[in-house]
């Protein structure tokens, strides 16, 4: 008699036991997510923010800002430097802006005028 119940309780087991297979193996490899400047956002100053910080391609910058102050535009070393974009360069307003990091040197400035120049603009190495 106790076989039966026993029999049942080893199915249960088996069956949990595929299911947390079956969401091990689904669970999407996700970037680990990084707020630029920490709580307090993407600002002036925030040159320094990812110093000692290691990042991998596929990893994701939360840019946190007031839309009506700031904005992200993805650069290249050029524009990094000079705090001018290249033409064609992605320019984010949301001011909540969630960026995948790609493979290599990803450059980020404020266009605003100035605010590149004070230091918000952020170079960041993916391995
Ligand atoms: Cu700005």
């Amino acid at each position: 008699m106790g076989q039966g119940r026993s029999s049942a309780t080893q199915v249960m087991i088996l069956g949990l036991a595929i299911i947390m297979c079956v969401l091990a193996i689904a669970q999407p490899t996700v970037g680990t997510p990084y707020t630029v400047g920490d709580a307090g956002g993407w600002t002036f100053n925030v040159v320094n923010w990812p110093n000692g910080k290691s990042f991998r391609a596929g990893d994701v910058l939360a840019f946190n800002y007031a839309s009506s102050l700031h904005n992200v535009v993805v650069v290249n070393r050029g524009g990094y430097t000079s705090c001018n974009p290249q033409s064609g360069a992605k320019v984010y307003t949301s001011g909540k802006d969630n960026i995948k990091l790609s493979k290599g040197p990803n450059y980020f400035i404020c266009t605003i005028p100035g605010h590149c120049q004070s230091g918000m603009k952020i170079a960041v190495n993916a391995a």
